[in-house]
């Protein structure tokens, strides 16, 4: 029998991220040395079958129809937000309100304005927050953190992000939740351009200070979704109409003085999950690619690049897992962020990424929204 406290989990949302939050969930406690063991106490979705059939499969002891009743429970103390951006500001102000920790899916919101009040109501809370930006702890992404503040990079003068995906290049892909302004805030830009301004604020420590940008919907209307499981879906006869960008590029200054350019994409035909950070300082520059995500490209300046394999035991997160040369996966990202959230809940730290950076990433994605809607910055080509 564990002598540790117990904390209980309330996690609403079953889709893509409620099952690999619940993956994270149930796997830390056998891999991490924790200071508090989860307990997956209940899971909230609107249908009660469906609810009790996710429940059953991805091993959480009970189910609640309304989030606001899983926000009330004694034996809740963590709120893990899995649905899609339009209940996030809702559901995380209930549940700090009621004193409960927080731990909300990304975009932190789908506006500047909700974003704020989760940051005001975060403030005043008794409960942690953190915002689930989990490419951070990507072992890679972290040790590309740690080269940057042990200074082996100098300083940095541009950073190339791009995340580029390809499920939605066939026009009769649905219209999923992802697609639509009301439920997501914003197509590419907000799902994965939010990461690569996350990602690229972490790595190199500085901010994104302006930005200048283009957006386009390729797709302008497609077929109503009628049944969707993580990003695949069936749609309908009748079509209805794409309310977000399927690309946002965008380039910008950093706090530091340097230029970074940012790609976010839905229509890069062959890359599946391409989530890439190039990073080039006066010293020497680094290299990440998702879909090589355990290898970390290094170069000291001249000779081009060596690879570090990031599976050694001193490595951020890699020495809970496999002998070195064994490798992580997705899946493992989230590992680490709940078990660093756990960490923090137990010590009384402020987790990151706190509210306030998925607000300051908010901030981004509205300079990028306004910046596209203006073309102030655009330049047509005479001819
Ligand atoms: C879909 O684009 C998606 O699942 C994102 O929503 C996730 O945040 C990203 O990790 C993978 O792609």
């Amino acid at each position: 029998m564990s002598d540790k406290t117990t904390v209980g989990v309330g996690m609403v949302g079953y889709a893509f991220m409620g099952r690999v939050h619940s993956q994270a969930w149930r796997s830390v406690g056998a891999f991490f040395d924790l200071p508090l063991v989860p307990r997956m106490a209940v899971l909230a979705g609107r249908s009660k079958e469906r609810t009790e059939a996710a429940a059953a499969q991805l091993g959480w002891a009970d189910v609640e129809t309304d989030w606001r009743e899983l926000v009330r429970r004694d034996d809740v103390q963590i709120v893990d937000i899995c649905t899609p951006g339009d209940s996030h500001a809702e559901i995380a102000i209930a549940a700090l309100q009621a004193g409960k920790h927080v731990i909300c899916e990304k975009p932190l919101a789908n506006t500047v304005a909700e974003a704020e009040a989760m940051v005001a109501a975060a403030a005043g809370a008794a409960g942690k927050s953190m915002v689930a930006f989990n490419y951070r702890r990507v072992p890679a992404v972290a040790l590309a953190r740690r080269y940057v503040e042990d200074g082996r990079i100098g300083e940095i003068r541009h950073v190339r992000a791009a995340y580029l995906q390809d499920w939605i290049v066939d026009p009769e892909f649905p219209l999923v939740w992802r697609l639509q302004k009301d439920k997501a805030g914003a197509g590419a830009l907000g799902d994965i351009g939010s990461h690569i301004v996350d990602a690229a604020q972490f790595i190199t420590g500085e901010l994104v200070v302006g930005v200048s940008a283009l957006t386009e919907t390729f797709i302008k209307e497609r077929p109503l979704a009628e049944e969707s499981a993580g990003l695949a879906a069936t749609g309908s006869a009748t079509k209805g109409p794409v309310t977000v960008d399927d690309a946002a590029l965008f380039i910008g200054r950093l706090s530091g003085g340097g230029l970074a350019s940012f790609e976010a994409t839905r229509f890069a035909n062959g890359r599946k999950n391409a989530m890439r950070m190039e990073i080039f300082g006066s010293r020497g520059s680094l290299a990440f690619d998702f879909e090589a995500m355990n290898e970390l490209w290094v170069s000291s300046g001249g000779g081009g690049f060596e690879r570090i394999l990031v599976t050694e035991p001193d490595h951020p997160y890699a020495g809970a897992w496999w002998p070195p040369g064994h490798g992580l996966g997705y899946e493992h990202t989230f590992t680490h962020e709940v078990r660093d959230f756990l960490e923090a809940v137990a010590t009384g730290a402020d987790p990151t990424p706190s509210f306030a950076d998925g607000l300051r990433v908010q901030r981004v994605l509205a300079a990028v929204e306004q910046s596209a809607a203006e073309d102030s910055r655009y330049t047509n080509v005479e001819d």
